[in-house]
């Protein structure tokens, strides 16, 4: 059974495929379609985006197709970036002026106000057209200055609640188990495996 992965965020498409990997699924993404244009992120809530994702890329293949809208919410900052966490910092997506930008923001605040979390939906649009939907949070703190190379986005200034390090300091596999998109994609792959053991949607 083929699924698309409606991203074009390399981070996010490999944590995807490490979480999904359902023995009967082919996981496929942009690259194995020559390319596709990014749909307009125009919502007002990241399940609105994650929602324009799945089913622009659905209506463009027809294939059970699966997104996912992600962002950081900072406390000091009233959510910000929030819901325009890939663009905060100017259109093209830059990940290094996005943490800069953050950075300033955060410059001086104490620790005890700089609580965060990391916040995604995932959408599984199936041929029927159907939908589900599953969310996942991961709390922590914003960090004084970058650390790590791994993940991607905000990741090395951002501190997992209960960790010592930054977030892109673990490895794929151990950020799976902790982070955001992995809690919204484990309930998804339940979703996915009844699915395919129910013989119906998929
Ligand atoms: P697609 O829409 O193509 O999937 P995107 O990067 O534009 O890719 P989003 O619109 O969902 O995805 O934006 C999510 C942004 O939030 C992402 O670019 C990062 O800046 C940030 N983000 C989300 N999850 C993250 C994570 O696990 N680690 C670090 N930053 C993350």
């Amino acid at each position: 059974m083929r699924l698309v992965i409606a991203s074009k965020n390399m981070g996010k498409i490999i944590e995807i495929k490490k979480c999904l990997e359902v023995p009967e699924l082919m996981l496929l993404d942009y690259k194995d379609f020559g390319d596709w244009p990014e749909p307009a992120e125009i919502g007002e809530t990241l399940e609105e985006n994650a929602i324009i994702k799945a089913v622009t890329i659905h209506s463009q293949f027809g294939l059970p197709t699966l997104a996912d809208d992600s962002g950081l919410m900072v406390d000091y900052l009233n959510g910000r970036p929030g819901i325009k966490s890939s663009r905060y910092a100017g259109p093209d997506g830059d990940a290094e002026r996005n943490m800069e930008l953050l950075l300033s923001e955060m410059k001086g605040v104490p620790s005890a106000r700089r609580s965060a979390r990391f916040s995604c939906k995932v959408v599984l649009v199936l041929p029927t057209r159907e939908q589900r939907i599953t969310s996942g949070e991961c709390e922590g703190t914003i960090l004084c200055r970058k650390s790590g190379s791994g993940g991607f986005g905000y990741d090395p200034i951002f501190r997992p609640a209960g960790y010592d390090c930054s977030m892109a300091e673990l490895s794929v596999e151990a950020k799976n188990i902790i982070s955001h998109r992995g809690k919204a994609l484990r309930a998804m792959k339940k979703v996915i495996e009844d699915l395919i053991k129910s013989r119906s949607g998929l």
